[in-house]
C-alpha cells in the first residue's frame, strides 16, 4: 500500500493503529484513575436543620417538627404522596415447604381492602423464612423475592444466623416497567394520591410490618410468626433499595434500614455526582414513572433542589441506618453516598445516636451478596440484640473534599 508515495506494509499499519489505540486506553485509564475521587460538587448541602420558615432546631421536639417538614417536601417534590393503612388486610397461608433443621418457608398472600366499602382486594404474595424454634425472631423484610438478578439467594444464611427472612412481591403492587405509566393496582385503588413506584412499593413494605406486627387492622386465621419488634429490618437492593430506604424512613416500625447500591434517588447524593454516576437525567429519561411527576425537571438542574438524599437518610435518625455499597459500583454513586452519610452525621449527633449512622464498601460492583448481608446482621446483632460484635461499620473510602457548611445545633 502507498501512502504520500512511499510503499508500506500492511504490519506496519497494523501495529501503528494497535500502538494508537493502546495509547487511547492507556491514557484514558489514566484519565480514569485521576477522576475517581474527583466527583462534581454541585452546590453545598442544605442544612437540615432549618425550618421552612427560617428558624433553627433547637430542641428534640422541634427536630420532630422539622421531620415532618422534611417528608413532605420529599414526598411533594420526589416521590409522590401516599396513603395510610388499608381499612382490612387478611393474611392467607397458601403453602408451606420443610427446609430441613426445623426452618420452614410459608407463601403468604395479603388480601387488602383499601376502605371498608371496597369490593376489590389489593394482593401481594409473601415467602416468609421461618427458623427453628419459637421466637421472638428478629426479622429481616426484603423488597423482591430471595436470590433474583444480582442479588444472591441469602435464605439458608439468614435462617443459620438465626433471624427470620420476609421477601415480598413488590411488582404484584406496581409492574417494573421502563417509564410506560401503568396504574397499577393501588394507584387504580386510591385515585388521589400522587405516588408513583418507588412509593407504591415502599407502601408494600409497610404492609408487611401491619402484618408481622399484627396490627389491629389485620385478620391472620392462619397466625402470624413471632416477632421480635425490636429488630425489624427493612432492606432492598438497587431500585429495591431505594424503595427500601424510602420506606424506612417513612415508618418508625423499621427499627433498621439497609437499602443496598441504591444509587441516584437511595443513598447517593445528587449534588455529589462521581465519575460515571447516574444522574436524575440519566434516571427519568428510562425510569421517569418511578418518581413523582415533574422530578425529572430537576434534571440537569440539581443546583434548585431544596434538599439532597441527606435529608431522606436524616428521616430515618436515631433508628440504624447501614448502607452497603460496592467500591466500584460507579453508577450508584459509591463516592456521593459517603457524602450524604457524611452529612447526616449532624443530625444523629444531635439525636445521641452517632454510632446508629454507618456504612460499608465491599469491593466489586453492582449486586446484593453475602458480604452486604453479613454486615446487616453482625451490625443488628451488635446494636439490637447487644451482641460484642467488631466490624467495619463507618468506613470513608474516599478522601472527598468538600464542606458540610452545618452542624449540630447546641
Ligand atoms: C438501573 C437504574 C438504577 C438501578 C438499577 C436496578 O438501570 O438506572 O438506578 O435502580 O437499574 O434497579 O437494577
Amino acid at each position: 500500500m502507498k501512502i504520500r508515495g512511499q510503499d508500506i506494509s500492511w504490519k506496519r499499519i497494523v501495529i501503528i493503529s494497535m500502538l494508537i489505540f493502546f495509547l487511547g486506553v492507556g491514557s484514558y485509564g489514566v484519565y480514569f484513575l485521576y477522576r475517581l475521587d474527583k466527583p462534581i460538587f454541585i452546590k453545598s448541602f442544605q442544612d437540615p436543620f432549618i425550618f421552612n420558615n427560617g428558624t433553627t432546631v433547637q430542641t428534640k421536639e422541634d427536630w420532630e417538627n422539622r421531620r415532618a417538614q422534611i417528608k413532605d417536601l420529599l414526598l411533594s417534590e420526589e416521590y409522590g404522596t401516599m396513603p395510610g393503612h388499608p381499612h382490612n388486610i387478611t393474611a392467607k397461608v397458601i403453602e408451606t415447604e420443610d427446609l430441613g433443621n426445623g426452618n420452614i418457608l410459608n407463601t403468604t398472600k395479603l388480601i387488602m381492602y383499601p376502605n371498608a366499602s371496597s369490593t376489590t382486594p389489593i394482593n401481594f404474595t409473601l415467602w416468609v423464612y421461618i427458623p427453628d424454634g419459637t421466637g421472638p425472631f428478629p426479622t429481616i423484610v426484603k423488597v423482591s423475592e430471595d436470590g433474583t438478578g444480582s442479588q444472591e439467594k441469602m435464605s439458608d444464611y439468614i435462617l443459620q444466623r438465626g433471624y427470620m427472612y420476609v421477601c415480598y412481591n413488590h411488582i404484584e403492587l406496581d409492574p417494573d416497567t421502563k417509564s410506560e405509566d401503568i396504574a397499577g393496582p393501588c394507584q387504580k385503588a386510591y385515585p388521589s394520591y400522587s405516588w408513583e413506584t418507588l412509593a407504591v412499593w415502599a407502601w408494600g413494605a409497610m404492609r408487611v410490618a401491619d402484618y408481622l406486627l399484627n396490627e389491629s387492622w389485620v385478620n391472620a386465621p392462619d397466625g402470624i410468626p413471632n416477632v421480635n419488634s425490636s429488630v425489624l429490618i427493612i432492606t432492598g437492593h438497587s431500585r429495591r433499595g431505594k424503595t427500601a430506604l424510602l420506606a424506612g424512613a417513612m415508618d418508625e416500625r423499621f427499627t433498621m434500614v439497609v437499602p443496598n447500591g441504591s444509587g441516584c434517588g437511595g443513598a447517593g447524593s445528587f449534588l455529589v455526582q462521581g465519575y460515571l454516576s447516574e444522574t436524575i437525567a440519566d434516571i427519568t429519561s428510562k425510569f421517569k414513572t418511578w418518581f413523582k411527576e415533574g422530578f425529572e425537571n430537576y434534571g440537569g438542574k440539581e443546583a434548585t433542589l431544596p434538599f439532597d438524599q441527606h435529608f431522606l437518610r436524616a428521616l430515618v435518625a436515631p433508628r440504624i441506618i447501614l448502607n452497603t455499597e460496592g467500591l466500584i459500583d460507579f453508577w450508584a454513586n459509591p463516592i456521593g453516598a459517603q457524602a450524604v452519610y457524611e452529612a447526616t452525621g449532624p443530625v444523629y449527633d444531635f439525636l445521641n445516636a452517632t454510632n446508629n449512622n454507618a456504612i460499608h464498601y465491599r469491593s466489586g460492583g453492582h449486586g446484593f451478596t453475602q458480604v452486604d448481608f453479613k454486615i446487616l446482621l453482625d451490625l443488628s446483632d451488635k446494636l439490637l440484640l447487644g451482641k460484642p460484635i467488631t466490624g467495619n461499620f463507618y468506613m470513608k473510602p474516599f478522601n472527598i473534599d468538600f464542606l458540610i457548611e452545618y452542624s449540630t445545633p447546641n
